[in-house]
């Protein structure tokens, strides 16, 4: 609540205490613009004229702010000033109220207020849902491919700026479709499962696994060697190996993958699809090469 004249800031917050809402104060708009900054308030009530910034640049100094969160504003204005209402609305106030301020009418408007601070919170819990929800893969629960292609986009630009190497590893399930055949495609949903989870497990925290297709997985292993990325991925497939989900179909007996490497670096340096490409042409070299196997 801001307002130069304490009598009617006494006023509206002994209205806001009744109406069971904590309530800051400021004297003017420059303090108010400091206390929002610190407290983010759900609401703000603000008066017209004030030394400082007046109410109109208060609302507008908000609404400026790309905050996560909506403020609500109701403006005090004097009566009869028709024109000062629509210069604060156009401002970004949400309403007004004119003063000599009427706790009860504030007491309404707040009512309002906490309706729609609810609501727009309500729908910025539903736009970080779909956010998350539009980058997951929902059968393993891993990122999926629009993750992928966001986050690579970082890590390879980073990776130019520092000159820092990073690796990608294309990953592939062997022989999958003899295992749907074989065992039905709900168990080879399983299988996918766990796979992914494997993978993830192997990999490091600061390393990004995704789900690239259908059986393939991607992995993106930040500032890592190719020689360091081979163990890594050695190790993920006696990983999956050891998930021990056998498999009739496959001359080891059990379900396994093949994983093709590539590398960025400092003297070789192509863009992050081309990489994506050499990736999997390494694993293509892999499968060739008799499968269950890691290949450069
Ligand atoms: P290779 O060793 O050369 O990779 O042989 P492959 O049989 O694994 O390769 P292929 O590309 O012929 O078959 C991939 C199979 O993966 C076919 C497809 O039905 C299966 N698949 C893809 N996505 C899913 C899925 O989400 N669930 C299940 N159960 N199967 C899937
Ligand atoms: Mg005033
Ligand atoms: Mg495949
Ligand atoms: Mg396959």
């Amino acid at each position: 609540m801001a307002d130069d004249d304490p009598g009617s800031l006494l006023v509206a917050k002994a209205a806001v205490d009744r109406s069971g809402h904590d309530c800051l104060t400021a004297r003017d708009g420059d303090e108010a613009w400091a206390m929002y900054l610190e407290h983010e308030p759900d609401v703000v009530v603000t008066d017209w004229m004030m030394p400082g910034r007046d109410g109109p640049a208060l609302c507008r100094a908000i609404r400026a702010r790309a905050a996560d969160l909506y403020t609500y504003i109701v403006l005090l204005t004097s009566q009869g000033s028709r024109d000062d209402v629509l210069a604060g609305l156009q401002a970004g106030a949400d309403d007004y109220v004119t003063k000599p301020l009427d706790p009860f009418v504030l007491h309404t408007r707040l009512l309002v207020a906490q309706r729609v601070t609810t609501l727009h919170a309500d729908l910025a819990r539903y736009r970080d849902m779909l956010t998350q929800q539009a980058r997951t893969d929902p059968l393993t629960g891993l990122s999926n491919r629009l993750k992928l292609t966001e986050d690579l986009t970082q890590v390879h630009a980073r990776s130019q700026r520092y000159e820092e190497e990073y690796c990608l590893a294309m990953c592939d399930v062997d022989n999958f479709k003899s295992y749907n055949d074989i065992y039905g495609h709900q168990a080879g949903d399983q299988a996918l499962q766990a796979v992914g989870t494997a993978l993830a497990a192997a990999a490091r925290s600061s390393d990004g696994v995704y789900r690239y297709g259908g059986e393939e997985f991607l992995l993106v292993l930040p500032k890592q060697s190719q020689q360091g990325a081979k163990q890594m991925l050695e190790r993920a497939l006696h990983a999956v190996h050891a998930l021990n989900i056998i498999h009739s179909g496959d001359p080891t007996g059990h379900l396994t993958i093949s994983a093709g490497i590539s590398a960025f670096t400092p003297a070789h340096h192509p863009d992050a699809d081309a990489v994506i490409g050499e990736a999997d042409a390494a694993l293509y070299t892999a499968k060739a090469g008799g499968r269950n196997r890691v290949a450069l």
